[in-house]
Order: C-alpha cells, then structure tokens, then sequence
C-alpha cells in the first residue's frame, strides 16, 4: 500500500487551488509530475557539481561524470539491462526512437523488406518507420487489433514472416492503457530472424521491465512520464547490436580520433551520445528511479489498478459513456480514455478543468488508432502514485455534471 498523504506532501505542485479547489492531476500520461527528491538532485547538481562531462580532468568535471555515470548505472539495473553500456541516455522516447531507425533501420533494411508496427503506436513509434520504408522501398505492415484494441500474439503471428527484419510496438498504448504481450512477440520476431523494437514510454513508469525477461533488442522511454524531469530518458539496446551499429548524431563527445577524412568513434554507450548531453536531468532521472524503487514499482501497478477499477467500474455506470479498450483493470496500466455521447472532447475537458480536473482530450499522437476506434477523438483521464480513490470520485462527478451542464 502506498502512503498516499506521505507520498503527496514530496509533490508541492499538486497541492494547490485551479478555479478555486485543490488541483487534481489526471494528466499523468503526458507527463508526471516531479517530487522534490528529483528536483533537490537537479539543484544539487547546478548549485554543486555543475561542468561538462568525460572532458575536464578537474575535480568538477569528475564529479558531474561520476553522477551521470551512476545514473546510467541506476538505469541500467532498473531495466534490467546485461552491462551499464547498453544504456544510451536520450532526450526521451522519441529521440531514442529514432536513433534505433536511424542508425539500425537505415543499415539493414532493404528494398522489399518488411517493418511491422501496429495502429496503435504513438506517431513516435510510426512515423520515424514510415518514413525509413519510404527511403528504402521497404513494407510498412501493421498488426491487425483484437476488438478491444489490444495486440494480440495471434495477431501479430499473422503480420510477422521471414521478410519480417523490424517489429516496432507499444509496450503500453498511451490511448488505451492496454498491456502487449512483448515476451511472446519477441520470441515470433526472434524465429523470423528480425529484431523487436519496444516503445516503452507508458509501460516503464508503471510496471516492472526487465529487458532480459522480455528478450527485446531495443526498448525506449521518457524520463519525464516517471517522477524525471523533460529531456531525460533512454534507450536499451541488446549490446551486440549496439557494437555493431554507426551512430546517426555526430560531432563532440562521441569521437575517438578524428583525422582530415575520416573519424573513429568512441566505445559504448558514448558513440550515441554525441554534444554535451542533458547532464542534470539524466542524474534527476536517477533520482526519480530511487523514488520509484523506495515505493515499489509493483506496488505503484498495483496501486494503479485499483483506481482503475473503480474508474471504470463507475463509468460504466453514467448514460453515455464509451470507453475504449479493455474493460478489465487488470490488463490495462492506469489510464481510462472515452468519450462521452454527445460532447466533443474538448469540451468535456474544459468543463473538467472548471472542476479543477486536469485530463487531456484529442488524438493522442495516435491518428491511426482514432481512425480504427472510428472517431477522430477522445477525452483520457491517466492516474499515477498520488492519485486517490477521491479524486476518481471527483472526476466522476464531473463527468456527470459535464452531460448535465450539456443538457443530456
Ligand atoms: N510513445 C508513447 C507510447 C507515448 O505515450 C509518448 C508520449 C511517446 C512515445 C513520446 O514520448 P516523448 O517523451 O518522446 O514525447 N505520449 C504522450 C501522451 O500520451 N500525451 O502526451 C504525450
């Protein structure tokens, strides 16, 4: 069990007033909230430790390089990686994203060959795809939904075959909360000789990850959805696959010697950082990872499961209300997207913030998924440790005061 009041006197920005009552944070899909933990290490760092890093030999820059490599370290055992080198600090989700497709996917794909995503990838995880298949005459193949919106092994059994060389998905859709299957879908990607790509941006914040369990060669997440502040995050990759990739950024910090006509590069993780990296945030990143792991990741799950439940179970209760996804808590991580008959979305969203609700409404960054739900957008509520049962409550109310407000 979390202690909720103990954990919500750490998050000063949540106890304040929006429309004149005290602020409820249902956003958290978008980006969590920062405890002061995270913050003090972020000050610490600038008001102690503050040079460049792997540069200087002064006693600064050792400081600053020590605490950057501690965090990759944290990171490292947090994820379960193999070797501290294969993590490779980003600015999130989508830069590591990307620097798989571009440094892996522009080497190894060829004309013919097929890339499987899914619909319901975050435009993170589709377009960087899209547009490598484009510049190399490659398939873009996209695994078909259950009913219910999730990805099934079945499902993407049928999409993955021997011209299969990416397998690029949600671990967690960002849209309906839903769990994929990552272990069975590596193991089809692996028989098909292709390698799994795991857009980890709603799954790591929320459920235990342990990229050896799951079998993945790339996995990627956000700092900033996990209690770390905007431009931290990382990406796993499987170490073999690493060592024999080119980086796709170039220039300070990434070389090894560098001659009139050529270069050579650093060893990993630092060939894939090139420029001087986000220093404070990765080592703030560190420190939200301590904060989760003084809580529990499974007990945060767990703690996100329950409001879930009594979220959807209390929706389901008001004329109206469609919700998208698995109706079952359990498959789900903590986050509840629907629509209410009658009231667009950011309208529904408007009226909530009156009631100080802050939720988000529109495509998600997911337009082909709005397309294969048939609307073009939705309205999503998305809860994390310091959410409490009253706060569903609330928002509940709200819902039911929104189709008052709108007449219905
Ligand atoms: N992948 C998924 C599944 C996401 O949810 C997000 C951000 C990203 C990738 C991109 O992460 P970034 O940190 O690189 O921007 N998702 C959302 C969201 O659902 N609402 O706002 C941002």
């Amino acid at each position: 069990m979390i202690n909720i009041e103990k954990v919500r006197a750490d998050f000063k920005i949540l106890n304040q007033e929006v429309n004149d009552k005290p602020l409820i944070y249902l956003d958290n899909a978008a980006t969590s909230q920062t405890p002061r933990q995270v913050i003090q290490a972020l000050s610490h760092y600038y008001e102690n430790d503050n040079a460049n890093v792997h540069r200087g030999v002064h006693t600064l820059s050792t400081r600053a390089t020590d605490a950057y490599e501690a965090a990759r370290a944290k990171v490292a055992r947090f994820i379960g990686a193999r070797v501290t080198s294969e993590v490779i600090f980003t600015r999130g989700t989508t830069t590591a994203l990307n620097l798989v497709c571009n440094s892996y996917g522009e080497a190894n794909i060829q004309p013919g060959d097929e890339i499987v995503i899914s619909y319901l990838e975050h435009h993170s995880n589709l377009i960087p795809w899209q547009q490598l298949a484009k510049r190399k005459g490659a398939v873009l193949k996209y695994i078909d939904l259950e009913k219910d919106g999730t990805i099934s092994e079945e499902k993407a059994n049928i999409a993955i075959t021997e011209k299969t060389k990416i397998v690029a998905i949600a671990h967690v859709s960002n849209v309906i909360g839903s769990i994929t299957p990552i272990k069975e879908i590596a193991a089809l990607a692996h028989k098909h000789g292709a390698v799994i790509v795991v857009d980890g941006a709603q799954a790591v914040p929320h459920l235990k990850v342990d990229v050896q369990a799951l079998d993945v060669d790339f996995y990627a997440f956000s700092g900033h959805k996990m209690l770390g502040p905007t431009g931290s995050g990382a990406l796993y990759g499987r170490r073999e696959l690493l060592e024999n990739m080119d980086p796709s950024e170039f220039g300070g910090e990434m070389i090894d010697f560098v001659e009139l006509y050529d270069s050579t590069w650093k060893e990993l993780p630092w060939k894939f950082e090139a420029g001087t990296p986000i220093i404070g945030g990765q080592i703030a990143l560190g420190a939200a990872i301590d904060y989760i792991e003084n809580i529990g990741i499974e007990t945060i799950h767990q703690h996100e499961i329950a409001l879930n439940e009594y979220a959807l179970a209390e929706m389901q209760k008001i004329d109206g209300v469609t919700i998208y996804g698995p109706l079952e808590a359990d498959k789900r991580c903590g986050l509840v997207t629907f629509n209410l008959e009658g009231v667009h979305p950011h309208d529904v969203a408007t009226v909530l913030d009156e009631e100080r609700i802050a939720i988000r409404a529109g495509h998600h960054c997911a337009q082909p998924l709005m397309k294969w739900l048939e609307t073009s957008s939705t309205a999503r509520a998305s809860f994390y440790l310091y959410n409490t049962k009253e706060e569903i409550t609330a928002f509940i109310d709200g819902l039911k005061l929104t189709r008052e407000y709108f007449g219905l």
